[in-house]
């Protein structure tokens, strides 16, 4: 099911002081930078590697309100990991198969993610306390 880690995505307060954190004590480089409003999020994307089907990467989040998914967290636990994104062939088939062993969808319909890519994301109460994303990376 799971071809990778598409990414790690982090929420934090301030994005450039993140940016310029992990870029120059990891020698990472930021490939994508994005306002997603439906996430309600500003984010950056930093390679870290290529694999099956898409790149791997550190996703860093700032929040575009305090009532959006991660200005929500941000309140509650403050800066840190939020979600694990794992990279998938199809995402609407997998949405189906996690959704068919009891698993919430938080999505019943892919959105749009970061660098052209669909996404959907699972309820972290039912995977363990881990909120998790699917990613079908943008052809290539
Ligand atoms: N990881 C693990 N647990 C989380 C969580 C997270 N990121 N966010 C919330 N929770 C937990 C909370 O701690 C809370 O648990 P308790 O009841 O035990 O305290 C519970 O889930 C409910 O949390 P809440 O603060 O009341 O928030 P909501 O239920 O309103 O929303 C969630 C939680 C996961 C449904 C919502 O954040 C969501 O829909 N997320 C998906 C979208 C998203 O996160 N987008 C931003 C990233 C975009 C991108 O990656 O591109
Ligand atoms: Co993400």
């Amino acid at each position: 099911m799971f071809m990778r880690i598409d990414h790690i995505g982090i929420a934090c307060r301030d994005l450039e002081e993140k940016i310029a954190f992990f870029s120059e004590t990891f020698e990472l480089t930021v490939v994508a930078r994005e306002v997603n409003e439906e996430q309600g999020v500003k984010e950056a994307m930093l390679h870290i590697a290529d694999g099956e089907g898409g790149g791997s990467y550190i996703q860093l989040l700032e929040p575009l309100s305090e009532d959006s998914p991660v200005g929500k967290f941000l309140a509650k636990r403050g800066e840190g990991v939020h979600h694990v994104a794992f990279g998938v062939r199809d995402v609407t088939e997998t949405m189906a198969k996690i959704n068919e062993k009891g698993v919430r969808l938080l999505d019943q319909h892919p959105r749009h993610g970061s660098m052209g890519s669909e996404i959907a994301f699972l309820h972290p109460k039912d995977v363990g306390g881990m909120l998790t994303e699917l990613v079908q990376a943008a052809k290539r």
